[in-house]
């Protein structure tokens, strides 16, 4: 068997197939009323196929795709006995059945031409990005009055359902119970399909738990991509249908959501690793922006006798991301994925990237830097 790799993220496999048997396969053929009993002899098959596995993906089965080629024209031979009689040797029949086995098979997966199953979405199995989420939390109106003294101090907590990422948040409006917000978030969609978003109005307090006020949800899988929805909606007690308490006002909260699908081959943008390489954007990246996605693989050799914990900060655009601390390591492995968001291409943006050592007891910190340029 032939295999081969190639750095396309697939596996390919050229095995010889050959098989020949005896095999017990009859069937009952009825046709005017009669009944007879086929049955196939001395069966051969002969066959070079390619199979591929691709792409290549990090949870099980570890591949999205079998793609199933026949690299030349399959051989299948067999005999056919009916009612004990060889039917195969009516003259003239044999050839023609070989000949169009044969032709089918082959116009069929003759490579080029491949079989594709399908094993699980790619974008779904690599658990990739596959757009952005843009909300602009408008205004909400009519809230319940929440504080003893005094009206509400509102504020807004959004979230794509089965995101692991922290609620985004808006500002509080003091004593307000209509209050208007006008503030714009980007949040990362990973599958429109079963992602919905979430919003719950909170009362915000100076000491203590802050009280809900209400919630409601919008799935994705609503929205036409890159058309702008305003929804309002009213606040619920919680998403359960059945719960009575749902039936009281709580207020409604207006937003205008826009999901914003990458273009394909936008979520196989990343940039470098540790060793500074920096892959240019494909063609037909758009003007728009998209993701960046950092991947955060490992140091080596980190120099200094307080490197005893070392993690890697991120600087980019004004954020701050931190990989966890790896303990006593002068070679850590972290990979972790960052992401940031990107309005548009970070084209002159700098991203500074440090490794930083914390003793476990206080003392001098060091420090490693390094930046990358985005051209
Ligand atoms: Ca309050």
């Amino acid at each position: 068997m032939k295999v081969y790799t190639t750095d396309e993220q697939e596996l390919i496999m050229e095995p010889s197939v050959k098989w020949a048997g005896n095999p017990n396969i009859t069937v009952v053929v009825k046709a005017y009323g009669l009944k007879a009993t086929a049955q196939v002899i001395d069966l051969q098959v002969f066959a070079l196929p390619r199979i591929t596995l691709k792409p290549l993906v990090p949870s099980f089965p570890c591949f999205a795709k079998i793609l199933v080629s026949l690299m030349e024209k399959p051989h299948v031979d067999f005999g056919l006995k009916l009612l004990g009689a060889d039917l195969m040797a009516i003259p003239g029949l044999y050839g023609f059945v070989q000949e169009t086995i044969k032709t089918q098979v082959a116009n069929m997966y003759l490579w080029p031409k491949v079989l594709e199953v399908q094993i699980m979405d790619p974008a779904k199995a690599q658990n990739k990005p596959v757009g952005i989420l843009c909300v602009n939390v408008v205004r909400a109106v009519k809230l319940t009055k929440k504080d003893l003294l005094g009206k509400s101090d509102p504020y807004v907590k959004l979230k794509l359902t089965e995101d692991k990422l922290p609620s985004k948040k808006t500002s509080v409006k003091r004593s307000n119970l209509n209050p208007e917000w006008n503030e714009e978030f980007k949040l990362v969609v990973k599958d429109p399909e079963s992602q919905a978003l979430e919003l719950t109005v909170y009362d915000w307090e100076q000491v203590g738990k802050h009280d809900r006020i209400g919630m409601n949800v919008i799935p994705l899988k609503d929205l036409t991509p890159d058309e702008t929805k305003s929804v309002t909606l009213n606040l619920l007690k919680s998403m359960d249908a059945n719960d009575p308490a749902n039936e009281k006002f709580r207020g409604q909260l207006t937003v205008d959501v826009t999901f914003k699908p990458f273009k394909k081959g936008d979520s196989d943008v990343e940039t470098s690793d540790e060793s500074g390489v920096i892959e240019k954007a494909p063609d037909g990246t758009p003007e728009g922006g998209g993701l960046l996605v950092v991947i955060i693989h490992e140091a080596q050799d980190v120099e200094g006798k307080h490197h005893t914990n070392p993690y890697v900060r991120i600087l980019f655009k004004g954020e701050e991301r931190k990989t966890k601390h790896i303990k006593k390591n002068r070679d850590p492995r972290w990979e972790q994925e960052f992401e940031f968001v990107c309005g548009e291409p970070p084209i002159n943006e700098k991203m500074q990237v440090e490794v930083i050592s914390r003793p476990s007891s206080l003392g001098i910190h060091s420090k490693s830097n390094r930046h990358f340029e985005f051209t």
